[in-house]
């Protein structure tokens, strides 16, 4: 009689304003019985974006909601709990979302929330990352999922993965070779999640009772 498949299946709400590659991935590793969760709705921010046709093929429910349709981000945000709400979630997963969210917002779901970033966190909090790993001649550099706080990328780190750069990178490859590790990592956490193994307690993550450390889980 152990944990996982005593209890119940996780709701899990997915924002996206992009593609959805790690959407994708989450949805795959639900559907195979990797993750104890089941998505049950996927919102973006942009119309016409290929992961509102992934949840569409999968047959999740899907809605568009424009920040343009608001004049405020406190009235966007508004919106954007209500939506999530109507859909029940214990787990609410940013994945490529692009809006930057109030502190109302990320209080409203403290704990529930869950952000994948692309560098190694805290270097390079906001966007641009793979360009400016690459202008910084890093040698090596990678991902993080971390809670979602009021501080932008500023929340805590559960899992990092870390890949090379080569002196002949652009952008676009860097980012593809991140991309590979952050369909790894995101359904391993959101896994940890959906087992009620992984929290956030004073603000630190905690996985099977022991605070992680500022880099995540197992980093060497
Ligand atoms: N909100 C809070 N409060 N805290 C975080 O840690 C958040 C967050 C919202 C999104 C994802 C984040 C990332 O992983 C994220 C983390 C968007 C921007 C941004 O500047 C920055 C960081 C992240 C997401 N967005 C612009 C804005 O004005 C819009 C840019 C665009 O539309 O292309 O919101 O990198
Ligand atoms: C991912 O690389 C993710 O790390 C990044 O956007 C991409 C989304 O790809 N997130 C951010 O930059 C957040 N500001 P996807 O739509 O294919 O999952």
């Amino acid at each position: 009689m152990t944990n996982s498949v005593n209890i119940a299946k996780k709701r899990i709400v997915v924002l996206i304003s992009g593609g959805g590659t790690n959407l994708q991935a989450i949805i795959d590793a639900c559907k195979d019985g990797y993750i104890n969760g089941e998505v049950v709705a996927v919102i973006s921010n942009k119309a016409d974006v290929y992961g509102l046709i992934r949840a569409e093929q999968a047959g999740i429910s899907h809605a568009v909601l424009s920040h343009k349709d608001h004049d405020s981000r406190e009235s966007y945000d508004q919106a954007l709990v209500s939506k999530i709400n109507s859909f029940s979630p214990d787990l609410v997963v940013l994945a490529g979302f692009m809006r930057i969210l109030t502190a109302d917002f990320v209080q409203t779901y403290s704990g529930k929330l869950l952000n994948i970033h692309p560098s190694l966190l805290p270097k390079y909090q906001g966007l641009n990352t793979h360009q400016r790993a690459i202008d910084a001649k890093d040698n090596e550099h990678g991902v993080s999922v971390h809670f979602v706080t009021e501080e932008l990328d500023g929340g805590p780190v559960i899992l990092q993965a870390k890949v090379p750069v080569f002196s002949e990178d652009s952008a676009d490859d860097l980012a593809s070779r991140v991309h590979q590790q952050e369909h790894r990592i995101y359904p391993l956490v959101v896994k940890w999640f959906c087992e009620n193994r992984l929290s956030m307690q004073n603000e630190q993550a905690v996985l099977d009772g022991n605070i992680l450390p500022a880099s995540g889980y197992a980093n060497d």
